[in-house]
């Protein structure tokens, strides 16, 4: 059996599938739900400093290879959530705790109380894409993400992971900016801005319009900005962006991720998700040889 083991930043994970923010991190029961239905991390939903309804229905919509959603950072604020964390982490699994804010200040307070929950680490979520002075809004500009990445750093003592968003001119660029204000891991990528319109009602079909397209649709985008990042910075990169088998786990894998984070998947495949992923992606290394996930990482650079 292929070695499926691999350590993102000092976390050690028994296989490389991560459960993505916003799926199944509403509460703790349902993160601790995911790590014992396999996945060897979980990344929690993106919490703010003050509580948030979100956008109006509909926020969600099934478009070809893919959904569209617009939830718009629903969540009960931190000192709220802090409840959930308990149960997150009664499975001994390492959770992430996902955070987001609107100045370098905000995201240094929310790391301060994640860390004091417990997490493993952080993911900073600067791609959110349909939010208002916040997401992609900041990391979108390389200073930005620089800033708010070494503010956190400054605050904590755990790893600091921070998610890119795709909608950039280089997310090479947006990457190196990241690891030089001390990123421990980059996550590429959040969803792609897209929207559906209603034919018959002529208007958009989400409540707020626009929203982030995932799933199976953009998993060559997350592959190409996992191989452009693999080349410009020298932490270790987590795909996201449609895995749905084994093989699109491979495939991000060889493009330079060291772990994968799964969500729209997890919609559909629930509890099945993570270990049929895992029994993919062993018998995938088997069937080439490949004694390890760890060493399909950067493969596809060989010819570079
Ligand atoms: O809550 C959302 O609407 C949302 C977030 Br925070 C995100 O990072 N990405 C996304 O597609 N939706």
């Amino acid at each position: 059996m292929a070695d499926l083991t691999v350590d993102v930043a000092g976390l050690r994970l028994e296989n490389p599938f991560i459960l993505a923010s916003g799926v199944w991190g509403e509460t703790g029961a349902t993160l601790a739900r995911a790590l014992r239905a396999g996945a060897a991390a979980v990344v929690t939903k993106s919490v703010g400093l003050r509580p948030r309804p979100g956008y109006p229905n509909p926020t969600i919509v099934e478009v070809p290879s893919g959904l569209i959603n617009s939830m718009g950072l629903p969540n009960p604020g931190i000192e709220e959530y802090g409840a959930e964390m308990e149960e997150a982490l009664r499975p001994g699994r390492p959770v992430i705790g996902s955070i987001f804010g609107a100045t370098a200040g905000e995201f240094a307070a929310l790391a301060r109380r994640m860390e004091r929950w417990g997490v493993s680490a952080l993911e900073l979520n600067l791609s959110c894409p349909h939010a208002k002075g916040l997401g992609a809004q900041l990391g979108q500009d390389p200073g930005t993400t620089k800033r708010i990445t070494a503010a956190v750093k400054a605050a904590v003592d755990i790893p600091v992971f921070v998610k890119l968003t795709p909608t950039v001119a280089s997310i090479a660029a947006i990457g190196r900016a990241a690891a030089a204000g001390g990123a421990d891991a980059l996550v590429a990528i959040n969803t792609l801005k897209a929207m559906a319109i209603d034919l018959d009602l002529c208007i958009p079909v989400l409540g707020h319009g626009t929203g982030g397209y995932s799933g199976p649709g953009i998993k060559p985008v997350g592959v190409a900005c996992v191989y452009e990042l693999f080349k410009a910075v020298r932490v270790p990169l987590i795909g996201a962006g449609g895995v749905s088998t084994g093989e699109d786990a491979a495939e991000y894998l060889m493009a330079g991720a060291t772990a994968l984070e799964v969500g729209t998947l997890v919609l559909r495949k629930r509890d099945r998700t993570f270990r049929q992923l895992s029994r993919e992606l062993a018998r995938f290394l088997a069937s080439r040889g490949h004694r390890s996930a760890r060493s399909l990482t950067g493969r596809a650079h060989r010819g570079d």
